[in-house]
Protein backbone atom coordinates (compact mmCIF):
# COMPACT_ATOMS: atom_id res chain seq x y z
CA UNK A 1 0.00 0.00 0.00
CA UNK A 2 1.40 3.56 -1.11
CA UNK A 3 -0.13 6.22 1.33
CA UNK A 4 -0.45 9.46 -0.78
CA UNK A 5 -1.22 11.65 1.88
CA UNK A 6 -3.40 12.34 5.39
CA UNK A 7 -5.90 14.97 6.06
CA UNK A 8 -5.82 16.29 9.47
CA UNK A 9 -9.07 17.26 10.67
CA UNK A 10 -10.42 18.84 13.53
CA UNK A 11 -13.86 18.57 14.94
CA UNK A 12 -15.38 20.07 17.75
CA UNK A 13 -18.01 17.18 19.46
CA UNK A 14 -20.52 18.67 22.27
CA UNK A 15 -21.11 16.19 24.91
CA UNK A 16 -24.46 15.52 26.15
CA UNK A 17 -23.34 16.05 29.86
CA UNK A 18 -20.51 17.52 30.99
CA UNK A 19 -17.88 14.90 32.17
CA UNK A 20 -16.59 15.29 35.35
CA UNK A 21 -13.50 13.23 36.75
CA UNK A 22 -11.01 13.59 39.37
CA UNK A 23 -8.43 14.76 36.89
CA UNK A 24 -11.14 17.52 35.60
CA UNK A 25 -14.74 18.16 33.78
CA UNK A 26 -14.86 17.72 30.08
CA UNK A 27 -17.90 19.51 28.33
CA UNK A 28 -16.50 19.49 24.76
CA UNK A 29 -14.26 17.01 22.71
CA UNK A 30 -12.06 18.47 20.69
CA UNK A 31 -10.81 15.64 18.28
CA UNK A 32 -8.13 15.24 15.74
CA UNK A 33 -9.56 13.01 12.80
CA UNK A 34 -7.06 11.31 10.53
CA UNK A 35 -7.98 10.06 6.68
CA UNK A 36 -5.01 8.16 5.29
CA UNK A 37 -5.53 8.44 1.67
CA UNK A 38 -4.09 5.75 -0.68
CA UNK A 39 -4.48 4.56 -4.25
CA UNK A 40 -6.94 2.19 -3.08
CA UNK A 41 -9.08 2.99 -0.29
CA UNK A 42 -9.25 5.66 2.35
CA UNK A 43 -9.11 4.56 6.08
CA UNK A 44 -10.13 6.95 9.40
CA UNK A 45 -8.03 7.38 12.28
CA UNK A 46 -9.03 8.89 15.73
CA UNK A 47 -7.27 10.67 18.15
CA UNK A 48 -8.48 9.97 21.90
CA UNK A 49 -5.97 12.75 23.14
CA UNK A 50 -8.42 15.17 25.37
CA UNK A 51 -7.62 19.09 25.29
CA UNK A 52 -5.45 18.99 28.26
CA UNK A 53 -2.85 16.83 29.29
CA UNK A 54 -4.47 15.95 32.42
CA UNK A 55 -5.30 12.15 32.13
CA UNK A 56 -1.84 11.51 31.16
CA UNK A 57 0.59 13.30 29.10
CA UNK A 58 -0.55 13.21 25.98
CA UNK A 59 -3.11 16.52 24.42
CA UNK A 60 -5.18 16.77 21.37
CA UNK A 61 -2.24 20.13 20.18
CA UNK A 62 0.82 17.86 21.00
CA UNK A 63 -0.51 14.98 18.89
CA UNK A 64 -1.29 16.91 16.24
CA UNK A 65 2.48 18.97 15.97
CA UNK A 66 4.02 15.28 16.92
CA UNK A 67 1.88 13.84 13.91
CA UNK A 68 3.23 16.42 11.65
CA UNK A 69 6.87 16.98 12.19
CA UNK A 70 7.64 13.83 13.52
CA UNK A 71 5.48 11.07 12.41
CA UNK A 72 3.91 11.51 8.51
CA UNK A 73 7.08 12.50 7.60
CA UNK A 74 8.86 9.00 8.45
CA UNK A 75 5.53 7.38 7.15
CA UNK A 76 5.95 8.83 3.64
CA UNK A 77 9.91 7.42 3.53
CA UNK A 78 8.57 4.37 3.39
CA UNK A 79 8.13 3.38 0.31
CA UNK A 80 5.17 0.25 1.19
CA UNK A 81 3.26 0.73 3.63
CA UNK A 82 1.42 -1.97 5.73
CA UNK A 83 -0.42 -1.41 9.17
CA UNK A 84 1.39 -3.94 11.00
CA UNK A 85 4.82 -2.22 9.89
CA UNK A 86 3.42 1.26 11.82
CA UNK A 87 4.47 0.69 15.11
CA UNK A 88 8.05 -0.44 14.12
CA UNK A 89 8.43 2.88 11.45
CA UNK A 90 7.44 5.11 14.31
CA UNK A 91 9.65 3.61 16.96
CA UNK A 92 12.37 6.15 16.84
CA UNK A 93 10.02 8.42 18.24
CA UNK A 94 9.59 7.83 22.41
CA UNK A 95 6.27 7.75 23.60
CA UNK A 96 3.34 9.72 21.98
CA UNK A 97 1.62 6.41 21.48
CA UNK A 98 -2.26 8.04 21.57
CA UNK A 99 -0.92 10.16 18.34
CA UNK A 100 1.12 6.76 17.19
CA UNK A 101 -2.18 5.07 17.21
CA UNK A 102 -4.10 7.76 15.22
CA UNK A 103 -1.79 6.75 13.12
CA UNK A 104 -1.88 3.26 12.73
CA UNK A 105 -5.85 3.35 12.98
CA UNK A 106 -5.89 5.02 9.76
CA UNK A 107 -3.71 2.84 7.96
CA UNK A 108 -5.52 -0.13 9.35
CA UNK A 109 -8.48 1.01 7.75
CA UNK A 110 -7.44 1.65 4.79
CA UNK A 111 -5.85 -1.80 4.21
CA UNK A 112 -9.00 -3.57 5.35
CA UNK A 113 -11.19 -1.46 4.01
CA UNK A 114 -8.85 -1.98 1.04
CA UNK A 115 -9.13 -6.09 1.10
CA UNK A 116 -13.06 -6.41 2.48
CA UNK A 117 -11.71 -7.74 5.95
CA UNK A 118 -13.60 -6.46 9.00
CA UNK A 119 -11.69 -5.04 11.53
CA UNK A 120 -13.46 -7.63 13.99
CA UNK A 121 -12.09 -10.26 11.77
CA UNK A 122 -8.75 -9.17 11.62
CA UNK A 123 -8.38 -8.83 15.90
CA UNK A 124 -9.64 -12.22 16.14
CA UNK A 125 -13.21 -11.83 17.06
CA UNK A 126 -15.13 -14.35 18.12
CA UNK A 127 -18.27 -12.49 19.43
CA UNK A 128 -20.83 -10.85 17.18
CA UNK A 129 -21.97 -8.19 20.12
CA UNK A 130 -19.80 -6.70 23.26
CA UNK A 131 -21.53 -6.58 26.56
CA UNK A 132 -21.79 -2.59 27.48
CA UNK A 133 -21.39 -1.10 30.35
CA UNK A 134 -21.28 2.91 30.87
CA UNK A 135 -18.83 5.60 32.64
CA UNK A 136 -20.86 7.64 35.54
CA UNK A 137 -18.97 11.28 36.38
CA UNK A 138 -18.72 12.58 39.12
CA UNK A 139 -22.42 14.04 40.10
CA UNK A 140 -23.06 17.11 42.08
CA UNK A 141 -25.06 15.08 44.95
CA UNK A 142 -26.29 11.56 45.79
CA UNK A 143 -29.80 12.33 45.06
CA UNK A 144 -28.48 13.30 41.18
CA UNK A 145 -26.38 10.32 40.88
CA UNK A 146 -28.95 7.72 41.69
CA UNK A 147 -31.22 9.34 38.92
CA UNK A 148 -28.50 9.45 36.74
CA UNK A 149 -27.70 5.30 37.10
CA UNK A 150 -31.63 4.52 37.73
CA UNK A 151 -31.62 5.85 33.81
CA UNK A 152 -29.02 4.51 32.51
CA UNK A 153 -30.03 1.05 33.99
CA UNK A 154 -33.54 1.08 32.46
CA UNK A 155 -31.70 1.86 28.97
CA UNK A 156 -30.77 -1.40 29.60
CA UNK A 157 -26.37 -1.16 30.78
CA UNK A 158 -24.95 -4.23 31.97
CA UNK A 159 -22.80 -2.51 34.64
CA UNK A 160 -21.89 0.93 36.11
CA UNK A 161 -18.72 2.36 36.79
CA UNK A 162 -18.42 5.07 38.84
CA UNK A 163 -15.72 7.94 39.24
CA UNK A 164 -14.62 8.46 42.29
CA UNK A 165 -12.00 10.89 44.25
CA UNK A 166 -11.76 11.93 47.94
CA UNK A 167 -14.81 13.50 49.18
CA UNK A 168 -16.80 11.30 46.64
CA UNK A 169 -16.12 7.79 46.83
CA UNK A 170 -17.58 5.66 50.19
CA UNK A 171 -20.92 7.03 50.39
CA UNK A 172 -21.78 7.23 46.72
CA UNK A 173 -20.78 3.74 46.46
CA UNK A 174 -22.96 3.17 49.79
CA UNK A 175 -26.07 5.06 48.29
CA UNK A 176 -25.48 2.79 44.79
CA UNK A 177 -25.67 -0.56 46.45
CA UNK A 178 -28.24 0.32 48.81
CA UNK A 179 -30.43 1.47 45.61
CA UNK A 180 -29.20 -1.55 42.93
CA UNK A 181 -28.23 -4.15 45.21
CA UNK A 182 -27.60 -6.58 42.57
CA UNK A 183 -25.77 -4.61 39.90
CA UNK A 184 -22.89 -5.04 38.20
CA UNK A 185 -20.84 -2.00 39.67
CA UNK A 186 -17.16 -0.78 39.65
CA UNK A 187 -15.32 2.54 40.47
CA UNK A 188 -13.01 4.51 38.72
CA UNK A 189 -10.01 6.99 40.79
CA UNK A 190 -8.05 8.44 37.83
CA UNK A 191 -5.08 7.93 40.05
CA UNK A 192 -6.75 10.41 42.82
CA UNK A 193 -5.48 8.64 45.66
CA UNK A 194 -2.00 7.53 47.66
CA UNK A 195 -0.47 4.68 49.28
CA UNK A 196 -1.39 6.18 52.76
CA UNK A 197 -4.97 6.32 51.25
CA UNK A 198 -5.12 2.17 51.66
CA UNK A 199 -7.73 1.84 54.92
CA UNK A 200 -9.70 4.37 53.39
CA UNK A 201 -10.37 2.78 50.02
CA UNK A 202 -10.30 -0.57 52.33
CA UNK A 203 -13.85 0.87 53.45
CA UNK A 204 -15.19 -0.37 49.52
CA UNK A 205 -14.58 -3.56 50.01
CA UNK A 206 -18.31 -4.36 51.91
CA UNK A 207 -20.11 -2.92 48.72
CA UNK A 208 -18.54 -5.97 46.38
CA UNK A 209 -17.69 -4.01 43.46
CA UNK A 210 -15.85 -5.46 40.53
CA UNK A 211 -12.70 -3.90 40.86
CA UNK A 212 -11.21 -0.65 41.28
CA UNK A 213 -9.39 1.35 38.56
CA UNK A 214 -6.20 3.22 38.74
CA UNK A 215 -6.77 4.40 42.37
CA UNK A 216 -2.57 5.33 42.28
CA UNK A 217 -0.78 7.52 39.70
CA UNK A 218 0.64 5.79 36.60
CA UNK A 219 4.10 4.96 37.61
CA UNK A 220 3.53 3.89 40.92
CA UNK A 221 3.48 0.02 40.02
CA UNK A 222 5.18 -1.37 42.98
CA UNK A 223 2.65 0.94 45.48
CA UNK A 224 -0.15 -0.86 43.47
CA UNK A 225 0.75 -4.20 44.27
CA UNK A 226 1.25 -2.95 48.24
CA UNK A 227 -1.84 -1.56 48.09
CA UNK A 228 -3.44 -4.44 46.43
CA UNK A 229 -2.34 -6.75 49.51
CA UNK A 230 -4.57 -4.56 51.25
CA UNK A 231 -7.99 -4.75 49.73
CA UNK A 232 -10.17 -7.52 48.91
CA UNK A 233 -11.26 -5.77 46.23
CA UNK A 234 -9.55 -5.91 42.20
CA UNK A 235 -7.06 -3.85 41.43
CA UNK A 236 -7.37 -2.52 37.63
CA UNK A 237 -4.99 -0.88 36.24
CA UNK A 238 -5.64 2.13 32.98
CA UNK A 239 -3.38 4.69 32.87
CA UNK A 240 -0.44 2.55 34.28
CA UNK A 241 -0.51 -0.07 31.38
CA UNK A 242 0.77 1.99 28.20
CA UNK A 243 2.19 -1.52 26.70
CA UNK A 244 1.58 -4.95 26.86
CA UNK A 245 5.37 -5.35 28.31
CA UNK A 246 3.74 -2.94 30.98
CA UNK A 247 1.25 -5.53 31.67
CA UNK A 248 3.35 -8.40 31.94
CA UNK A 249 5.42 -6.03 34.22
CA UNK A 250 1.86 -5.03 36.27
CA UNK A 251 0.52 -8.76 36.27
CA UNK A 252 4.10 -10.31 37.78
CA UNK A 253 4.41 -7.77 40.28
CA UNK A 254 0.97 -8.06 41.54
CA UNK A 255 0.12 -4.86 41.08
CA UNK A 256 -3.10 -5.53 39.13
CA UNK A 257 -5.52 -8.59 38.81
CA UNK A 258 -7.47 -6.75 36.03
CA UNK A 259 -6.36 -4.86 33.00
CA UNK A 260 -8.23 -1.73 30.94
CA UNK A 261 -7.41 -2.03 27.49
CA UNK A 262 -7.47 1.13 25.54
CA UNK A 263 -5.99 1.00 22.27
CA UNK A 264 -4.98 4.42 22.47
CA UNK A 265 -3.26 4.65 25.42
CA UNK A 266 -1.16 1.67 24.18
CA UNK A 267 -0.32 3.03 20.94
CA UNK A 268 -2.73 1.27 18.57
CA UNK A 269 -5.44 -1.61 18.08
CA UNK A 270 -2.31 -4.17 16.91
CA UNK A 271 -0.50 -3.30 20.61
CA UNK A 272 -4.07 -3.72 22.47
CA UNK A 273 -4.58 -7.17 20.77
CA UNK A 274 -0.90 -7.55 22.33
CA UNK A 275 -2.40 -6.95 25.74
CA UNK A 276 -5.55 -8.71 25.59
CA UNK A 277 -2.49 -12.15 24.31
CA UNK A 278 -0.64 -11.45 27.67
CA UNK A 279 -3.22 -10.83 30.33
CA UNK A 280 -4.98 -13.96 28.66
CA UNK A 281 -1.61 -16.21 29.11
CA UNK A 282 -1.75 -14.57 32.82
CA UNK A 283 -5.10 -15.86 33.10
CA UNK A 284 -5.76 -11.53 33.92
CA UNK A 285 -9.44 -10.61 32.21
CA UNK A 286 -9.42 -7.58 30.58
CA UNK A 287 -11.61 -4.90 29.44
CA UNK A 288 -11.99 -2.19 26.43
CA UNK A 289 -12.13 1.20 28.03
CA UNK A 290 -13.12 3.92 26.29
CA UNK A 291 -12.25 7.33 25.84
CA UNK A 292 -15.44 9.40 24.71
CA UNK A 293 -15.27 8.07 21.19
CA UNK A 294 -16.71 9.33 18.28
CA UNK A 295 -18.54 6.17 16.03
CA UNK A 296 -15.39 5.68 14.72
CA UNK A 297 -13.03 4.76 17.47
CA UNK A 298 -16.60 3.07 19.41
CA UNK A 299 -16.45 0.72 16.00
CA UNK A 300 -12.62 -0.18 16.70
CA UNK A 301 -13.23 -0.38 19.94
CA UNK A 302 -16.31 -2.74 19.64
CA UNK A 303 -14.26 -5.01 17.50
CA UNK A 304 -11.68 -5.44 20.04
CA UNK A 305 -14.44 -5.69 22.22
CA UNK A 306 -15.59 -8.94 21.10
CA UNK A 307 -11.76 -10.95 21.65
CA UNK A 308 -12.35 -13.89 23.64
CA UNK A 309 -10.21 -12.48 26.89
CA UNK A 310 -12.71 -9.69 26.80
CA UNK A 311 -14.75 -10.79 29.43
CA UNK A 312 -16.55 -7.77 31.39
CA UNK A 313 -18.55 -4.87 29.90
CA UNK A 314 -16.73 -2.50 28.28
CA UNK A 315 -16.68 1.43 28.55
CA UNK A 316 -18.52 1.19 25.06
CA UNK A 317 -22.15 2.91 24.91
CA UNK A 318 -24.35 4.12 22.83
CA UNK A 319 -23.77 7.07 20.88
CA UNK A 320 -26.58 8.87 22.28
CA UNK A 321 -24.50 8.62 25.75
CA UNK A 322 -21.91 11.43 24.54
CA UNK A 323 -23.28 12.84 21.34
CA UNK A 324 -26.52 14.14 20.13
CA UNK A 325 -25.40 13.45 16.45
CA UNK A 326 -22.32 11.55 16.17
CA UNK A 327 -20.20 11.45 13.16
CA UNK A 328 -21.22 7.85 11.96
CA UNK A 329 -24.41 5.87 12.03
CA UNK A 330 -25.12 6.01 15.48
CA UNK A 331 -24.26 3.10 17.79
CA UNK A 332 -27.65 1.92 19.96
CA UNK A 333 -27.92 -0.30 22.88
CA UNK A 334 -29.81 -3.36 22.20
CA UNK A 335 -30.17 -5.81 25.50
CA UNK A 336 -27.32 -4.02 26.74
CA UNK A 337 -24.67 -4.66 24.25
CA UNK A 338 -23.90 -3.14 20.65
CA UNK A 339 -23.07 -4.98 17.87
CA UNK A 340 -20.12 -5.44 16.83
CA UNK A 341 -19.62 -3.83 12.74
CA UNK A 342 -19.08 -6.58 10.06
CA UNK A 343 -18.51 -4.27 6.84
CA UNK A 344 -14.59 -3.61 5.60
CA UNK A 345 -12.17 -2.11 8.15
CA UNK A 346 -14.57 -0.21 10.63
CA UNK A 347 -17.60 -0.45 9.32
CA UNK A 348 -18.77 2.17 9.68
CA UNK A 349 -19.44 5.46 7.17
CA UNK A 350 -18.94 8.89 8.17
CA UNK A 351 -21.74 11.13 7.28
CA UNK A 352 -20.22 14.08 5.07
CA UNK A 353 -22.80 17.21 6.01
CA UNK A 354 -22.28 16.19 9.86
CA UNK A 355 -18.64 15.90 9.37
CA UNK A 356 -18.48 19.39 7.62
CA UNK A 357 -20.96 20.70 10.42
CA UNK A 358 -18.51 19.76 13.01
CA UNK A 359 -15.38 20.67 11.35
CA UNK A 360 -13.28 23.48 12.64
CA UNK A 361 -10.46 22.98 10.73
CA UNK A 362 -9.00 20.80 7.71
CA UNK A 363 -5.47 20.90 6.60
CA UNK A 364 -4.22 17.94 3.52
CA UNK A 365 -0.41 16.64 4.19
CA UNK A 366 0.43 15.07 1.00
CA UNK A 367 3.90 13.29 0.43
CA UNK A 368 6.85 14.83 -0.70
CA UNK A 369 7.79 15.01 -4.05
CA UNK A 370 11.16 13.09 -5.00
O1 LIG B 1 -10.30 6.80 32.93
O2 LIG B 1 -11.53 5.51 31.80
C1 LIG B 1 -11.10 6.63 32.01
C2 LIG B 1 -12.85 9.10 29.66
C3 LIG B 1 -11.82 9.96 29.38
C4 LIG B 1 -10.59 9.76 29.98
C5 LIG B 1 -10.40 8.69 30.85
C6 LIG B 1 -11.43 7.81 31.13
C7 LIG B 1 -12.69 8.04 30.54
C8 LIG B 1 -13.87 7.23 30.81
C9 LIG B 1 -14.97 7.26 29.77
O3 LIG B 1 -14.05 6.65 31.86
C10 LIG B 1 -15.29 5.93 29.21
C11 LIG B 1 -16.14 6.04 27.96
O4 LIG B 1 -15.62 6.36 26.86
O5 LIG B 1 -17.35 5.83 28.07
MG1 LIG C 1 -9.93 4.90 33.77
Amino acid sequence: MKLQAVELRRIEMPLIAPFRTSFGTQVTRDVLLLRAITEGCDGWGECCAPTEPLYSSEYVDGCDLVIRRHLLPRLFEAPQLDAARVDEILSPVQGHRMAKAAIEMAVLDAELRARSEPFARHLGAVRETVDCGVSVGIQESIQRLLEVVAGYLTEGYRRIKLKIEPGWDVEPVRALRERFPDVMLQVDANAAYTLADARHLARLDEFDLVLIEQPLPEEQLRAHAELAAQLATPICLDESIVSASAAADAITLGACSIVSVKPSRVGGYLEARRVHDVCQAHGVPVWCGGMLETGLGRAGNVALAALPGFTLPADISASDRYYRQDITEPFVLKDGRLRVPAGPGLGVTVDAAVLREVTTSVDLVKRPDR
